[in-house]
This record gives structure tokens, sequence and C-alpha cells, in this order.
């Protein structure tokens, strides 16, 4: 299974699966290259380092969505790949692109969806009382953090909680989440 991740930003994610694969333990995904929308995403230097193919496209360059979008699956078909994983890739994808990618496109979301779509997660679940947060792996659809869940993992909140304590103690539960579901898709323990 070819995987091509899409960045923006730190790339911890995309690290926590190079970390799988380098280990053997991501099953028969091999990622093949990564995409960035921002020329200066840390994350490109970690894919460099583990010697996958990088390629930035950056949104400003272009008029509107669509034209980034199209742009952008131009860049992602020449790489032929099985799934396209978003990790933390911070752009709303056109309904064109998304059903060019049907059943092929995931994303990591630090919130337990249906709760608190869009921005901010960890700031809104705090504000809300909750004692347990989490993040969501899900397929892509039109309508934003609405695809159909694949899996979830929890992590507590307390009560001396800020908006970035949280933040990291649910990054560290997306490393191992992410990984074990593209390992699973690879493996077909999980379809779509
Ligand atoms: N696209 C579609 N069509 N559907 C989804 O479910 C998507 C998607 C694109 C990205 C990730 C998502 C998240 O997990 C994702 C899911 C960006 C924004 C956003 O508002 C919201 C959600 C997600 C990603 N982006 C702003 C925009 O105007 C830009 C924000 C910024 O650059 O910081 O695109 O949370
Ligand atoms: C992660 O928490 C991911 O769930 C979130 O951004 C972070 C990316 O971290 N994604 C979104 O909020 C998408 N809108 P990383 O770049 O270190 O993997």
């Amino acid at each position: 299974m070819q995987v091509v991740c899409l960045i923006s930003g730190g790339g911890s994610n995309l690290q926590a699966l190079i970390d799988w694969q380098t280990k053997g333990l991501l099953g028969d995904a091999e990622i093949i290259g990564v995409v960035s929308n921002n020329v200066d995403a840390p994350g490109l230097e970690r894919a460099k380092k583990a010697n996958i193919p990088v390629s930035c496209l950056p949104h400003h360059h272009y008029p509107d969505r669509i034209e980034f979008d199209r742009a952008l699956m131009q860049l992602i078909d020449g790489y032929q790949p099985d799934l396209i994983v978003l990790a933390g890739f911070m752009r709303i994808l056109t309904p064109e692109f998304v059903n060019h990618y049907a059943d092929r496109l995931i994303n990591i979301h630090p919130s337990l969806l249906p709760k608190y779509k869009g921005l901010h997660t960890h700031r809104r679940a705090i504000e809300a009382g909750d004692t347990i947060a989490g993040a969501t792996v899900h397929w892509v659809s039109e309508e934003l953090d609405s695809g159909s869940i694949i899996r979830q993992i929890e992590v507590p909140i307390y009560a001396d909680d800020s908006e970035e304590s949280l933040k990291k103690r649910v990054l560290e539960a997306e490393h191992a989440l992410y990984p074990s579901v593209i390992r699973d898709l690879s493996l077909g323990v999980i379809t779509c």
C-alpha cells in the first residue's frame, strides 16, 4: 500500500509513521512521498532525513481553492498512491479533490468526533468542562470532519490542564493511533 502524506506543519504524526515504518511495524504500507502546502513546514526535514521524496505547493500561489486542489491532485497522482494521509494538513479540500480520492483519503482530527469539528478543539473541550478528550481517524468526505469514523483514542482531561498541556497529551495519543490504523488498512484488517 503506497502512501502519500500531506502536511502543513510540525509533522510529528508523520514522524510517528516514519518511526513505525523504520521499525518494520507499518504492515504493508510504505510512505512514498510527502507534500506540504507550507514551504517552512518542519515536517519536510523529517521526511528528507528519512529519504522520502518531498514536494511543496504553496497555496497562495494559486488564485483559488479549486486551482490549488487541481495542482495538488496532479502532484499526488504522479505518485499513484493507494492511500492519501492528511497529517496535520490545514487546508480545507474541495469536493472535487475529495471525490477524486474517494475511499483513499484519511485524516486525523484532535477531538472525539462528532464533538468539536474544525479548529481549536482542545480549548473547546476544556471550556465545555469535558473530562475526556481524544483523537479520531476518519475517512474524508466533502463535509469537514464528518466522514465515517475509523478508530478513536481517548485521553483524560485534568482539572489543571491548559490548552497546551491537553494538546500535548492528545498529540502523543495520535502518535500511537495513526500508525496503527495505517498498518491495519494495509493488512486489510480495516476495510472501507
Ligand atoms: N477537507 C474536507 N473536504 N473534509 C475534511 O474532513 C477535511 C478537509 C481538509 C482538512 C483536516 C481538518 C481537521 O482535522 C481536514 C479535514 C483545516 C481546517 C481549516 O479551517 C479545518 C479542519 C481541518 C483542516 N483550515 C483553514 C482553511 O481556510 C485554514 C486554517 C490555517 O491555515 O491555519 O482552509 O481539523
Ligand atoms: C495534530 O494534532 C492533528 O490532529 C491536527 O494538527 C496536529 C498536527 O500535528 N490536525 C488538525 O488540526 C487538522 N485541522 P503534527 O503536524 O505535529 O502532526
